[in-house]
């Protein structure tokens, strides 16, 4: 009998018992406990789960068949809404640790003690994408943490740069509506070059500073690991006594940043849809956890009033260079979700989840999200009682009178539903009651100048400078990162059919830069308009070193991977020694081969593990090796491509014929395969770019 099941068995049909059967097969006889057995909702175990039950074998489906009813009315609901932004996102759990203690800044729980660990899950995100989208887009990068505190949950929601594109929540709507796929024809997907997002940006010269962020390679990065992550607004910490501090945070990869090339990006898409949430859940699956420090940067009145920008703007950041980030503790993803379903997708994130010690300021973009947030989970989860679902749930004791509601699960009892009581069966104080001196308590005084005040809908005055940090950003980044800047808007706008939209988008690039706005124009083959007026002039602010990942990109394998690429006349000690000499340096190395089951085995077949999956690459080839794998595209483009995204090649001498057919010139990255290859593979080689992509 054909079998369609592990183990060799269908399960459709019982053996021995004729083509007609309408007994139940057990799943395999390999569960030996009661809690082993397949249950309908109700607890009644079901003794078929391949067949519906028929009037007769061939005759019509009975209604009667609660099982089958069961199962697909449940399966029927599955899905719930996905996220409005955002929706396309990986998580893990993990451990907050204090590396030092601030108990003179704030009474915030995790921040008490050196050493306190703090349980965390955190979610990473793109934001425009649905959620079954690639990983790989032009993108902001969401950043998510929710710390369970002691005293209640905290949740840091941030993003991977450090400003937003505008300044007040009530322009959120028109935003994501601009930039998600245009209304009428349901696409692009995860995709920001299209009219309508550039037709809003162009119209809203807030949104320039985020831009050059954008556009920059902080959207396209190689790995959530290698990302940092920024609270953004100016938050405030509040010690013991009510003292407040003003607070930006910021999370540092421990493995440091690094972004992928533009065109290796796009390719990942195609090669691996999943590339981050791989990366993330396999790197913690193999107990190689990634970790970023928590840092601070703090400051008060004094300072703020001082600056040229406000501090209540989220489309400006403070440089490092005038506020250090004072590091004081680090998170480590040590824990894959068991479901994603259950966490990673229901879990609720809201800003407006602060703790004692942590307060709001008058921002006016965190206000507005104090709302959405709350708002979104219940249209989301379907009901206010979401905070029930666990991994939403606060790992502190928690206790109040909020009651019933849809999916309650929780059964308190006793009559007390109402505060204050006298019942004693609430206890002798008939609590819970408010505590005064440790609960929440909000800051009472003002942010930053004057609080009181007409009513009325207008933004502050600095608010009004849209360039001086959009150009401290572009003239921050080296050469090359420019350049990438320069082509990523060149392409988005290549992509915008409107020339009036190209055309406004350039006039506003010139009060970034000249240079900047004349390469784009260059690039499209269009003429410079005239600059756009602006509504406040631009302050020259010092270049922020900070602000560039090539000027602070870390040499390392850790957390990198290295394809090494054989064929079947390689020397397999060759191949293990290379491989052996990449896991000695703290990186992975992935045996890649036309085919699979060569020795020794491979773990990637040549046209599905394109280099582009990889960090840098080793050719391990005899000559009539090399010489066959000419005439195999995806061999070419394997070594083309390491070459073209600027990664180290390291070969035998065989490789030779590839390495030429592939266009590979002689540089640094390109070596021999002993200690060499191994120093060259952990990092980037863009001395090379101007070889192989314009940068005028
Ligand atoms: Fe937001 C989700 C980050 C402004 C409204 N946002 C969401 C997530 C992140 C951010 C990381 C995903 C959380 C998760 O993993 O579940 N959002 C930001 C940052 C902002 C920001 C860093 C500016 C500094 N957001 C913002 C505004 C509004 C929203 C101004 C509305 C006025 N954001 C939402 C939302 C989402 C959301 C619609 C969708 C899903 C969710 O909340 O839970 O409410």
């Amino acid at each position: 009998m054909k079998s369609n099941a592990p183990g060799g068995k269908d399960f459709a049909f019982e053996e021995g018992k004729g083509g007609e059967t309408h007994q139940h097969v057990p799943s395999g006889g390999n569960h030996k406990s009661d809690e082993a057995h397949l249950t309908t909702n109700q607890g009644i175990r079901v003794s078929d789960n391949q067949n519906s039950l028929k009037s007769g074998a061939r005759g019509p489906v009975l209604l009667e068949d609660f099982a089958l009813r069961e199962k697909i009315f449940h399966f029927d609901h599955e899905r719930i809404p996905e996220r409005i932004v955002h929706a396309r996102g990986s998580a893990a759990h993990g451990t907050f640790t204090c590396t030092k203690a601030i108990p003179h800044l704030t009474r915030a729980a995790p921040f008490q003690e050196k050493g306190k660990q703090t349980p965390v899950f955190t979610r990473f995100s793109t934001v425009a994408g649905g959620a079954g989208s690639v990983d790989t887009p032009r993108d902001v990068r969401g950043f998510a943490v929710k710390f369970y505190t002691d005293e209640g949950n905290w949740d840091l929601v941030g993003n991977n740069i450090p400003v937003f594109f505008i300044q007040d929540a009530i322009k959120f709507p028109d935003l994501i509506h601009s930039v998600k796929m245009e209304a009428n024809k349901g696409y692009p997907q995860a995709a920001s070059a299209h009219d309508t997002f550039w037709d809003f940006i162009s119209l809203m010269p807030e949104t320039l500073h985020m831009i050059m962020w954008a556009m920059s390679d902080r959207a396209i990065p190689r790995s959530l690991r290698m990302m940092e992550g920024f609270g953004i607004h100016t938050f405030r910490l509040v010690d013991a006594k009510g003292k407040s501090t003003f607070c930006k945070f910021h999370w540092k990869p421990v493995l440091g940043m690094q972004s992928t090339c533009w065109d290796e990006a796009v390719k990942i898409a195609g090669a691996d849809p999943d590339y981050h949430r791989r990366d993330l859940y396999e790197s913690i699956e193999a107990g190689s956890f990634p970790a970023w420090d928590l840092g601070i940067q703090t400051f008060d009145e004094e300072f703020a009033e001082a600056q040229p920008y406000d501090v209540l703007d989220s489309t400006k950041l403070i440089p490092e260079e005038d506020i250090p980030v004072e590091i004081i503790g680090r998170m480590e993803l040590n824990r894959n979700p068991d479901n994603f379903f259950a966490e990673t997708e229901q879990a609720a994130f809201c800003p407006g989840n602060v703790v004692p010690g942590i307060d709001f300021t008058a921002d006016p973009l965190l206000q507005g999200r104090l709302f959405s947030y709350l708002d979104t989970q219940k249209s989301r989860l379907g009901t206010t009682n979401f905070y029930q679902i666990p991994i939403n749930a606060p790992k502190c004791p928690m206790h109040n009178f909020n009651r019933d509601g849809l999916m309650q699960t929780q059964v308190p009892t006793g009559r007390a539903n109402y505060e204050p009581n006298s019942l004693a069966e609430a206890g002798e104080d008939g609590g819970p009651r408010e505590c005064p001196a440790t609960g929440f308590a909000s800051y009472s005084a003002q942010d930053v100048g004057s609080e009181a005040g007409d009513r009325l809908r207008v933004r502050p005055e600095l608010f009004a400078d849209h360039y001086s940090q959009a150009r401290m950003f572009f003239l921050s980044q080296t050469e090359n990162e420019r350049a990438h800047i320069a082509s990523a808007i060149a392409f988005e706008l290549s992509k915008v059919m409107l020339e009036h939209v190209r055309l406004r988008v350039l006039s506003r690039l010139i009060n970034i830069d000249d240079d900047l706005a004349a390469r784009v124009a260059d690039a499209l083959g269009m003429d410079l308009p005239e600059a756009a007026p602006v509504a406040r002039e631009r302050v020259e602010m010092k270049e922020s070193p900070a602000l560039s990942i090539h000027k602070n990109a870390k040499d390392t394998l850790d957390g990198r991977s290295v394809a090494v690429l054989y064929a079947e006349n390689s020397a397999k000690k060759e191949v293990e020694d290379v491989c052996k000499a990449i896991e000695d340096a703290g990186g992975t190395a992935v045996k890649v081969a036309p085919k699979v089951g060569i020795t020794p085995a491979a773990d990637g077949q040549l046209a599905g593990s394109p280099s582009v999956l990889f960090d840098a690459v080793a050719l391990v080839l005899t000559e009539d090796d090399a010489t066959m794998l000419c005439k195999e595209s995806a061999a070419v483009q394997f070594v083309m491509d390491a070459f073209g995204h600027l990664k180290a090649i390291g070969a035998t001498d065989g490789a030779k014929p590839l390495m030429d057919r592939a266009g590979v010139e002689a540089d640094d990255g390109v070596t021999g395969l002993g200690g060499d290859f191994v120093k060259a593979a952990a990092k980037r080689f863009y001395d090379r770019e101007p070889k192989v992509r314009n940068l005028a």
